[in-house]
């Protein structure tokens, strides 16, 4: 994925802002700090980001770590830090590593505000925006059972140990899955973000269960790789998978028959409203601590309805 062609294809942005154009943030400077380099959803929260940006007069320039890891974003942040932002967006890639880094860029002059990923202790940050994860990985778990048909045998790929989204989408399937009686959770397991690893992860458990009925792949590089693995095994359609995520190569393999059900995010409107966050905290402004944001699943029965062409990621 050719990630500045992506980057600078912002045009079809959907979200709303709510903070009138500011002359007093006019001109300051927010670096945004994305998970990963290349992944559409940052790239759309990237779009709102920036739009919302230019509303106000900021400047904005991203930073983003080859890999979701936090060995590689905290020297970003790092650097960023070292340049005194008026306020650094970040999307920690460790609910608990990114926590001194980011406490040193505050304490150098810099509001934090967290977008999509959290940390353990929120107090060094102005705001919190993000989509609400154990709701979702509930919805998750919903939209899997439906499609097993409420039985069988259904496991968990967890994209990230240590990442607040994964561990909290992990943990919001794993109870919502318990109300169904006919099915049996086999287990959760990690893919580091990795595709070919979740597709060598889906192998193995079909060696070890080869009456799985459905997968639960927590972000997007997690159902690449669970639907590269069903294909490898001969099971696409076979195996149920509800993938994470809206963007271009989500939409295809759903439209493809390979994965079953998305649950999109809504990352450009958490980019509009991380901005007028951190420009209400920058101006002396209330500001609104946590954003929750909400989700909508998508299947190929409901992907032509406005709702869900809605919630399509759209750098
Ligand atoms: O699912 C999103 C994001 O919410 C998560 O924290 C990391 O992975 C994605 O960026 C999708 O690749």
């Amino acid at each position: 994925v050719a990630t500045a062609a992506l980057a600078t294809a912002c045009t079809t942005g959907t979200g709303t802002g709510s903070t009138p154009v500011s002359d007093s943030v006019n001109g300051k400077q927010l670096t945004f700090i994305p998970g990963v380099s290349g992944d559409s959803f940052y790239l759309t929260m990237q779009c709102g980001i920036q739009a919302e940006a230019k509303k106000l007069g900021m400047n904005v320039d991203t930073q983003a770590p080859q890999a979701f890891d936090p060995s590689l974003q905290t020297p970003i942040v790092n650097a960023a830090a070292a340049k005194r932002p008026a306020a650094i967006l970040v999307a920690p890639t460790d609910a608990t590593a990114m926590l001194p880094p980011l406490l040193r860029a505050k304490q150098a002059g810099s509001a934090i505000g967290l977008v999509d990923t959290t940390l353990q202790d929120t107090s060094i940050a102005s705001t919190a925006v993000s989509t609400d994860n154990s709701a979702a990985g509930a919805a998750a778990a919903d939209a899997l059972a439906k499609l097993v048909g409420e039985k069988g045998k259904v496991m968990v790929i967890a994209f990230q140990a240590g990442a607040s989204t994964s561990d909290e989408r992990q943990h919001g399937f794993e109870q919502e899955i318990k109300k169904y009686p006919g099915i049996t959770n086999v287990g959760a397991q990690i893919n580091d973000n990795d595709p070919a690893k979740a597709a060598s992860i889906v192998s193995a458990t079909l060696a070890a269960h080869p009456d799985l009925t459905g997968i639960f792949a927590t972000n997007q590089f997690a159902a690449q790789g669970a639907a590269t693995g069903l294909r490898n095994a001969g099971k696409v359609g076979q195996v149920q998978i509800v993938g994470f995520d809206a963007g271009p190569v989500q939409v295809e393999q759903l439209q493809q028959g390979s994965i079953q059900a998305l649950i999109a995010q809504q990352p450009y409107q958490i980019g509009v409203d991380a901005v007028d966050q951190m420009a209400a905290a920058l101006t002396g402004k209330p500001v609104t601590k946590n954003i929750p944001s909400g989700t909508v699943t998508i299947t190929r029965d409901n992907l032509a309805q406005p709702a869900s062409q809605q919630a399509l990621y759209k750098t």
